[in-house]
């Protein structure tokens, strides 16, 4: 075969193949392309390839070099097709847009803190017994932690060992500041702000510098709850905290008052929740003492009330059977994803 002639079946393959594999849209068109020119028996590249022995001795050199080159080309072709067949199927007419059997992309979805989750749920048992949330700051004066509280100055639940009182830089005068170690503060702004009746709860961090251990840690949340109104007694908060404690904790749950004290409250009570074989106190509670009410301005002989502070760690660990109430503040996600 004459140089020329080879040459040109050479190109005429070339652009063949480079169109074919070009225009293939799905594994089958690249298939019969691949069988047309790559074929190994009488694909057209093999053809050519028996053609190269019929040029001219002097030829062969010339000819075999484009032949080399054409063939490179091809298989380049080829192989490119295949990546881009293979990376996006074509879709025959009416086909889903996606295929719906492979798997999915699995994304990690975040949740609320078990104790974020406690707290939305009180809110919500509570809003259902007529109670509306009200917040206060978590840096306190000593008047809204202590004195109207009806803790005096000399009362040991002042000393600096039992609190976390702020050093604030260049403050060296005036009234000293604190981490609230009590929701009741928000009683106190609540009621400064509001005339009687009065029926809210405010839930939020206290702290306390408590050793850390299976039921104490020196940063928790208590939820508070101040009622007051004409006529109010001990009745109501025994059946609004038995009310609370069995829609939170079920219908099975026990509960017992103890009697108590606390500086702000007159008479005053524990309240105990059975947990298995044992009690576990989850609150402070009892009617509102006279001279509170008087701090702020209420007439003690109109108006009479209770207040309670639960601790909110405890109810989440009785609801869920949590040992260690550090487990709750460790930020391990394999404990955190379970809830
Ligand atoms: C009080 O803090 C009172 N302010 C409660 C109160 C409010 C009484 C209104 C009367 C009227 P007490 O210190 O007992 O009370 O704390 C209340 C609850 O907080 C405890 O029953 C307990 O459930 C929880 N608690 C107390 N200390 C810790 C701690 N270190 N870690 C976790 N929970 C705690």
């Amino acid at each position: 075969m004459p140089l020329q002639d080879f040459i040109s079946t050479l190109d005429s393959l070339q652009s063949g193949a480079t169109k074919a594999f070009g225009s293939a849209q799905d594994a089958d068109a690249l298939e019969a392309a691949r069988i047309e020119f790559l074929g190994a028996k009488s694909g057209r590249v093999k053809e050519a390839q028996k053609g190269l022995g019929t040029v001219a001795k002097e030829d062969k050199p010339a000819a075999g070099k484009r032949f080399n080159e054409v063939k490179v080309a091809v298989e380049a072709a080829f192989e490119a097709a295949q990546a881009r067949v293979s990376a996006s199927p074509a879709k025959k007419p009416g086909e889903p847009l996606f295929d719906p059997t492979l798997p999915g992309k699995k994304f990690r979805i975040g949740k609320l803190h078990p104790v974020s989750q406690t707290i939305e749920e009180l809110k919500e048992i509570m809003g259902r017994l007529g109670f509306t949330v009200a917040d206060g700051p978590e840096i306190e004066d000593e008047y809204h932690n202590f004195e109207a509280l009806n803790i005096p100055l000399e009362h040991p639940a002042r000393s600096a060992s039992d609190n976390f009182y702020l050093a604030v830089a260049g403050k060296t005068t005036g009234e000293p500041l604190l981490l609230r170690s009590q929701t009741s503060t928000v009683q106190i702004r609540v009621m400064e702000k509001t005339k009687p009746p009065v029926r809210i709860i405010s839930l939020g961090r206290v702290y306390r510098p408590d050793e850390a251990d299976m039921t104490h840690y020196p940063m928790f949340h208590q939820m508070e709850g101040l009622m007051i109104d004409r006529h109010v007694t001990m009745a109501h908060l025994k059946s609004v905290l038995r009310m609370f404690a069995t829609s939170y904790l079920g219908q099975d749950v026990h509960i017992r008052f103890r009697p108590s004290f606390f500086p702000f409250t007159e008479p005053s009570v524990e309240a105990d929740m059975r947990w298995g074989d044992r009690w576990m106190e989850f609150g402070g509670a009892g009617m509102v003492d006279p001279n509170v009410l008087a701090a702020v301005g209420y007439d003690p002989e109109e108006f009479s009330g209770f207040a309670f502070g639960l601790g909110v760690e405890r109810l989440c660990m009785r609801r869920h059977d949590l040992k260690d109430i550090r487990d709750l503040y460790t930020n391990d996600v394999r404990f955190l994803q379970q809830f």
